[in-house]
């Protein structure tokens, strides 16, 4: 794979498109099962929205991960030590960011993001908030290996993934994901990268559905903004009206569904191409992934990791793995 590093990571056509939303979502509506890429949420309404979520009573993730990062400061310190240069694969947030930060005395701080604009702002109030230590803010696609500055090249470096992001994957890209972390982080005279990753548990399924159908159907907004989105950019004609937020668990899969599903027959139109959903058929639009300690540790290991330590909040609802660059080859 091609490293990226400076690259223009929107392709617009000439009409201000960006070529890869409509790419995935023809693509994704043609199929059998209607399905759209979560990652195709975060427009600045759908941000907006997310942000929301993440206070809301249902939604434990972000509380719950957040006083792990509080309670465990001391073991952070101990078992990654000071001068590594900390690699966050998003724009880190306004909180949990700096509680790392100030636990580890890290040499650098390197925030990898696609979107510019988000990146450069968060990176500029996390500069002012550590003052003497060097950020190097990188936009690239961090779903691919990048090419980290030079001025860090002398550092050991730990990589940070926190608030379960890798459980939007499905097991196949997660796991290439954690591979090409890997490559980015490692270092030219083969010392062993660490990576601090956020995992939400499996849980009682009631809890889980309350926190991806909230009471004030705001997880419901993000979900329909999506929707909204393909109309906004991409010419649709979706009657978002007619279409309904479900949250489901599957079992199986241990993880859980959001959909939009049509209430009545509906027909529409994206990009000029014509679309149909029968009552009752539904839109896949994202999956969450909810781990056992036993099936995250099977999900770092297969993606070149070994865990050394794992940490639970007081209720055991969210955990928090460092784990280790696995040795090339190991026994047996
Ligand atoms: C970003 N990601 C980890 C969130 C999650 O919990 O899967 C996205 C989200 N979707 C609905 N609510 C929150």
């Amino acid at each position: 794979m091609t490293p990226t590093q400076g690259i223009a990571l929107v392709d617009l056509d000439e009409d201000g498109v960006d070529r890869a939303f409509r790419a995935d979502v023809l693509t994704g509506l043609r199929q059998s099962q209607k399905a759209v890429p979560a990652r195709w949420f975060y427009d600045d309404a759908g941000s907006a929205l997310f942000e929301e979520i993440t206070r809301l009573e249902e939604y434990y993730p972000t509380r719950a991960e957040t006083e792990i990062l509080r309670n465990h400061g001391a073991d952070f310190r101990r078992l990654i030590g000071p001068g590594r240069a900390v690699v966050e694969f998003g724009s880190g947030s306004s909180v949990k960011t700096p509680l790392l930060l100030s636990a580890i005395e890290p040499g650098a701080y390197v925030p990898l993001d696609i979107s510019g604009d988000f990146l450069r702002s968060s990176s500029a109030a996390l500069a002012r908030k550590f003052p003497g230590l060097p950020v190097h803010p990188v936009e690239a696609d961090f779903m691919r290996e990048v090419e980290l500055p030079d001025a860090i090249a002398p550092l050991k470096k730990l990589g940070f993934f926190p608030g379960s992001t890798i459980g939007n994957m499905v097991p196949r890209t997660a796991v290439d994901l954690l591979r090409s972390m890997r490559a980015t982080l490692r270092g030219s005279r083969g010392e062993r990268p660490m990576l601090l990753i956020g995992m939400d548990l499996v849980k009682d399924q009631a809890v889980l559905e309350a926190a991806y159908d909230d009471a004030k159907g705001v997880t419901a907004r993000f979900n329909l903004n999506l929707a909204e989105r393909i109309n906004r950019e991409l010419d649709g004609t979706i009657p978002t009206g007619d279409l309904a937020h479900r949250a489901i668990w599957n079992d199986d899969f241990a993880r859980i569904e959001m959909h939009l599903e049509a209430m009545k027959d509906i027909v529409f139109y994206v990009s000029g191409e014509k679309f149909t959903m029968e009552k009752g058929e539904t839109i896949h639009t994202e999956n969450s992934h909810k781990f056992t300690r036993r099936s995250g540790n099977l999900m770092l290991l297969a993606g070149g990791w070994t865990p050394l330590q794992h940490w639970t909040d007081e209720e055991g609802r969210f955990s928090v793995t460092l784990a280790q660059a696995s040795e090339q080859r190991e026994a047996p």
